[in-house]
């Protein structure tokens, strides 16, 4: 059924509106506008504020856009709002994100960061269930009944529940990193919530479409699933999907999928030609449906592309995010180029394209690995260093920024371990007894560099990065399970989330380097793509083995 119920999306242009109209779409709402100028604030019924970037980043674009009052005056007239992420914290006094920049003011109280206790990284990025509060009830955006379900949440700051008058703002609350922080607010028509609607799979879709039936008066009717059903209360741990992409060779964009990195079918007397393992967007399809917690593109030809208008994935994700209701990250090609009229295109640039075709994340290769060699080279002095990453996270936010490592291992023994750490390896022994170090390639694979994992990541994480993907090219495709050792010194070494990826077989592979390591979350493609595992009998797995999972 579809609604002509107007709705203003408010934008400032600096991330993926795209995601949430593709879900108000998909809820039957039609008359959907993106607003920018004070006087479509003003004359707007009402208004969503995805806001994406930094608190100081939205407050200042909300200015120079000049619908500061006119959006204050909305929202204390009691007109629909509903405030995402930022959109929620911005509702507050202030930030310690930006001290000298105050907010909105209709919430007393102060948003600050996460301190990272007991080990918890920062960013927080993963699903939680929700804990109501006593203003929370059967027909508040999220149903009091409804808070068991999993929401997609991706933040380095939060609000603590305020003390005195303001706490009946709260509706529900969430832990992480031993914090109770808000989770969403409500009062009259003006709503927000930290979590990610549009990404939060049917749970998230559910909250929205509540929310709007009851501005609209519409009917709220109870159409509140089963609450999710969960390894108990907390993060869950979070499993992805990864569609390795090029083009074949007729040039179409297929899933393909590589035996430690070398994607072509093993021919007669030579190399056969590329594996087709699908269709990306029909494939990620089947995915988000069938449960997976987050999907990841991957253009892994992209060292070829020359042309910013041409950059393969960008339909893809057009195309893929009026489906995928999910966290979507897209790698391959994100760094500075020239084009074939010799324009310089920043890394940003290219991100920017893919941020305003769907993505949430953009995931960074080769190029992190040479700007950690530029770190290195000026002392550790990242103010001396400009990079992709930290571009991109000062414009999006540093939980856009993924940093995906390629890494081999290279035993040593003897003076070669003597060597490889005079040379700044991070060197390991190994449960077989040998000592192995982790090193760095770039392309693909294709090229070695004389850096390790555990630099790279350590350096990245200085640099501005979010997450990091940590693939292992021995293991690729193997079937044999992760590298537990790489992933526990890598994990050890940075404060940010560790995705684990590369060698994932079975159901218990994925339980194991939960279980084994400290990674937030664990990629697999190759079982999935050949159809050996089903996402929700790995996740069965992994709830029998007491893992926090979203069912
Ligand atoms: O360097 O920024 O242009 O990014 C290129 C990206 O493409 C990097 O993220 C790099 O990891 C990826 N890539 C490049 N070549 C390949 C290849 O396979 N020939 N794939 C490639 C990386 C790793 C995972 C894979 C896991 C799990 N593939 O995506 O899906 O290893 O596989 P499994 O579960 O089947 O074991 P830039």
């Amino acid at each position: 059924s579809s609604s002509t119920y107007p709705i203003s999306v408010l934008d400032y242009g600096a991330g993926n509106v795209l995601s949430l109209l593709n879900a108000l779409s998909i809820l039957g709402y039609t008359n959907v506008t993106i607003i920018t100028t004070p006087s479509e604030v003003t004359s707007a019924t009402c208004i969503i504020f995805p806001g994406v970037g930094s608190f100081g980043l939205a407050m200042e674009n909300l200015v120079k856009m000049g619908v500061l009052q006119a959006l204050v005056t909305h929202i204390k007239s009691d007109k629909p709002y509903f405030g995402i992420c930022l959109g929620m914290q911005v509702l507050f006094t202030s930030s310690s994100e930006s001290p000298s920049i105050p907010g909105l003011g209709i919430i007393g109280g102060e948003v600050t960061k996460f301190q990272g206790k007991d080990g918890s990284k920062v960013p927080n990025i993963g699903w939680n269930t929700l804990t109501p509060t006593s203003s929370c009830t059967s027909s508040t955006p999220i149903p009091k009944e409804g808070t068991g379900g999993y929401y997609y949440f991706v933040h380095s700051y939060r609000a603590l529940p305020p003390d005195g008058v303001d706490k009946e703002w709260i509706q529900t609350t969430a832990e992480y990193g031993g914090d109770v922080y808000v989770a969403s607010v409500g009062k009259g028509n003006v709503a927000g919530c930290q979590f990610h609607p549009e990404k939060s799979g049917g749970d998230g879709l559910e909250v929205m479409r509540r929310w709007i039936c009851s501005v609209s008066g519409g009917l709220v009717n109870s159409n509140v699933g089963e609450a999710g059903v969960g390894g108990g209360g907390g993060i869950a741990k979070r499993l992805v999907v990864a569609l390795d992409v090029r083009s074949n060779d007729v040039g179409e964009l297929v899933v393909t999928k590589g035996d430690q990195y070398d994607v072509r079918e093993k021919g007669e007397g030579g190399k056969g030609g590329v594996r087709n393992l699908g269709k990306p967007s029909d494939m990620a399809r089947k995915y988000y449906e069938d449960g997976a917690d987050e999907i990841a593109f991957l253009n892994i030809t992209s060292f070829r592309s020359k042309v910013i208008d041409d950059l393969p994935l960008v339909e893809l994700m057009k195309e893929t995010s009026k489906h995928v209701f999910v966290p979507m990250t897209v790698g391959g090609g994100i760094r500075d180029f020239t084009d074939e009229h010799g324009k310089l295109w920043k890394g940003w640039q290219v991100a920017d394209r893919y941020f305003r075709a769907g993505a949430d994340k953009v995931s960074i290769g080769s190029d992190s690995v040479t700007a950690v060699e530029r770190l290195r080279d000026e002392g550790w002095d990242k103010d001396k260093v400009d990079s992709s990453i930290g571009d991109i996270s000062v414009r999006y936010g540093v939980q856009a920024v993924v940093v995906s490592i390629d890494p081999k291992r290279v035993y040593v023994k003897g003076e070669e371990r003597v060597e490889a750490e005079r040379r700044g390896h991070v060197v390991k022994d190994t449960k077989d007894g040998r000592a192995c170090w982790w090193q760095c390639t770039v392309k693909g694979g294709r090229e070695a560099r004389d850096i390790c994992a555990v630099t790279v990541a350590r350096g990245v994480a200085e640099l501005g990065a979010g997450e990091i993907m940590l693939n292992c090219i021995d293991n690729d495709g193997q079937c044999d399970g992760y590298d537990l050792e790489l992933m526990d010194a890598v994990g050890g070494a940075v404060d940010v989330p560790v995705i684990a990826s590369s060698g994932a077989g079975r159901e218990e592979h994925v339980s194991e380097v939960f279980l084994k390591t400290g990674v937030s979350a664990a990629l697999a493609a190759g079982m999935f793509h050949r159809g050996e595992v089903e996402i929700e009998s790995v996740k069965r797995d992994m709830r029998d083995k007491g893992l926090v999972t979203r069912m």
